[in-house]
């Protein structure tokens, strides 16, 4: 016969096994350009994270047609290879690309710099539709092995969020503060939208005051 403080014991072990165990990742954007997002594993140099779990979310406000209520726009894709701490990753569209996100380095048209990347379709931002207005998110839960082994498992987690371009942005979820009175101004090519960058790295106190347009940084911390 179980005892039932045997059960409780077991109870409390379960759901400090499902609070507990689950670390979050220090992967965030750090730069925007309508077709062009840099991610930055603010980590030290000796840590790697496997992309594969994690995923990169858009929403963009649509207004084609003036005399209609257009839906927003939606897209994501899956992130793919590896980083290590400190390490840039550009998510690109190509012009004429309409095949799956493939790992590609990224060639910066103005600075000729060049950055691991993903490339994905023409259009997946949705940037040209009309609403000038975008939400972005990268996030996922890597999946634990199942049975006693998932008890002890550390899951990883990602979680960041920008929102761009006028009020109101599309929801995406995540945390993001609009703590600013207006929009912080996008950025007028060949500038970009930045994440201020602080002596530890980037700032990331998911508010829009992180949030500047500036020099086009890909691959390098903003300026
Ligand atoms: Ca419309
Ligand atoms: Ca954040
Ligand atoms: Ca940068």
């Amino acid at each position: 016969m179980t005892s039932p403080f045997l059960l409780r014991a077991v109870g409390v072990l379960l759901l400090v096994a499902l609070a507990g165990c689950t670390q979050r990742r220090g992967l965030v954007i750090t730069e925007w350009f309508p077709e062009v997002v840099e991610l930055y594993l603010d980590e030290p140099a000796s840590e790697t994270l496997d992309l594969s779990p994690f995923s990169i979310q858009v929403r963009a406000r649509q207004d084609l047609n003036p005399n209609v209520d257009e839906p927003d726009y939606a897209n994501q894709a899956g992130l793919l290879g590896t980083m290590s701490g400190g390490s840039y990753l550009v998510i690109f569209e190509e012009f004429g690309y309409s095949g799956p996100p493939v790992s590609s380095t990224y060639t910066d048209p103005v600075t000729a710099r060049q950055v691991p990347g993903i490339k994905v379709a023409e259009g997946f931002f949705g940037w040209n539709l009309g609403g000038a207005s975008t939400s972005l998110r990268i996030s996922g839960v890597t999946r634990g092995p199942g049975g006693i082994a998932g008890l002890f498992h550390v899951r990883q987690s990602v979680d960041d969020v920008l929102l761009l371009g006028g009020r109101p942005r599309p929801s995406i979820g995540g945390d993001f503060t609009e703590d600013t009175p207006s929009p912080v101004p996008l950025p007028l090519a060949p500038q970009t939208m930045g994440r201020k960058w602080g002596p530890g790295g980037p700032l990331d106190n998911d508010v829009e005051s992180d949030w500047r347009a500036g020099p086009r940084t890909f691959g390098e911390p903003s300026r």
